[in-house]
């Protein structure tokens, strides 16, 4: 496999998920976690857009220890002044250059016109001493000729690297291999790629991209991102250590990653998400439950400690208006704190007991109640 590095992108492109805004301090927070997480390169925003996000960019690239550290602009000699005066090592610039953008992004600007300003944007951000990354935005529903001059345009003005977005998250595996491959070819360059998840298809085309030797690959905590987010950095990570054993990443500090994002945007990640969710390592049927007291690796693709979280064995609830309610569970009352997950199991007709993970609110113990016991179907 050829070397390649993740950047993540939670503070940049984590912050276009709906109702997500970092304070300055929480993006301290995430970037010291990511590099503990052992990643090396990170955006953390878009300083161009007004002087207090150029100010907190500022301070997150003043305080990382030893990550790279990239800034978003728009393709602007302005924007790109923002991101040398936030300090970055970096400037991520991009442009989109096909019909639609045209249309709708840029409706009195003719190709030549775009490409003058990518080319006006790198040249200064070359001045300045600053890595360029050109992203091509939208670059999988663009033809291969715009992909390539606009590319060329910005490599001869001096960018270090390409960048191919999936913007709307249609790439199959094999069109992204491909694209990537002909990248490599037509640039000559390091590939970036940066991948929607609209059709639940961006870890399956991050593994593809590697595969064709990109260099870079763009991911975010919990894949958090505009509409469906992109590749789940906490995915990815754990895919490559179990199918690729690249064991880089620092995977048992996956329940802070969690617990951050949750923290400081609200997000918590549904039941079924693999990895992170709730029920990712949870066993029901009693069948599965035998099975794995016996051995784990019977309904498990490896032992959820590697990653730092544990595994819960249940049973299926009571049938629906059981009356058999346990004799210590107090319903609406919080659980007692320190267990690691939530755990109960069934002793004789009913659920004797409870207990919650200390991390999960009084509410949520609630719901968890009403749900074991039949009394909501959620
Ligand atoms: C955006 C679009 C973008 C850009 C990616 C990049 C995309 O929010 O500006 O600059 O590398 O998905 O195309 O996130
Ligand atoms: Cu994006």
């Amino acid at each position: 496999m050829k070397p390649f590095q993740i950047l993540d992108a939670t503070l940049r492109e984590g912050e276009q998920q709906s109702g997500v805004r970092f304070t300055c301090e929480d993006k301290i927070r995430i970037l010291h976690l990511l590099e503990s997480y052992q990643i090396d390169l990170i955006e953390v925003g878009h300083p161009g857009i007004s002087a207090l996000d150029e100010e907190i960019c500022r301070k997150v690239a003043q305080s990382a220890r030893r990550a790279q550290i990239l800034m978003h602009a728009r393709a602007t000699v302005e924007e790109v002044h923002a991101v040398k005066r936030a300090k970055a090592d970096w400037v991520g610039i991009w442009a989109s250059i096909n019909d639609v953008s045209i249309q709708t992004k840029f409706s009195h600007h003719q190709e030549s016109y775009i490409q003058e300003k990518v080319q006006q944007a790198v040249i200064e951000a070359k001045k300045l001493g600053l890595q360029v990354r050109f992203t091509i935005e939208d670059a999988s529903r663009t033809e291969w000729e715009k992909i390539s001059s606009l590319g060329h345009v910005a490599l001869q003005a001096g960018a270090d690297r390409i960048s191919l977005a999936d913007t709307v998250g249609i790439w199959e595996p094999d069109t992204c291999k491909k694209i990537v491959t002909r990248a490599i070819e037509e640039f000559g360059c390091e590939i970036e790629v940066h991948l929607h998840n609209d059709l639940g298809l961006a870890q399956a085309n991050a593994l593809a991209a590697i595969d064709a030797g990109a260099s870079v690959i763009d991911a975010t905590i919990l894949g958090i991102g505009e509409r469906a987010g992109i590749t789940d950095l906490i995915q990815l990570t754990v895919a490559l250590q179990k199918l690729r054993n690249d064991h880089r990443y620092s995977l048992d500090r996956i329940p802070e990653l969690v617990q951050v994002i949750r923290l400081t945007t609200g997000y918590r990640p549904d039941e079924l998400r693999p990895i992170a969710g709730q029920n990712a390592f949870t066993h029901t049927s009693a069948y599965h439950v035998q099975a794995v007291k016996r051995n784990s690796k019977a309904y498990e693709p490896f032992p959820p400690e590697t990653i730092g979280r544990t595994r819960l064995l249940e049973e299926k609830r009571p049938p629906i208006g059981s009356p058999k309610l346990p004799v210590s569970l107090q319903v609406g009352k919080p659980f007692p704190k320190g267990a690691s997950e939530l755990q109960y199991h069934r002793d004789g007709p009913g659920i004797r007991w409870v207990m919650m993970d200390s991390r999960v609110d009084e509410r949520a113990s609630f719901y968890v109640i009403q749900r074991i016991f039949g009394l909501c179907d959620l």
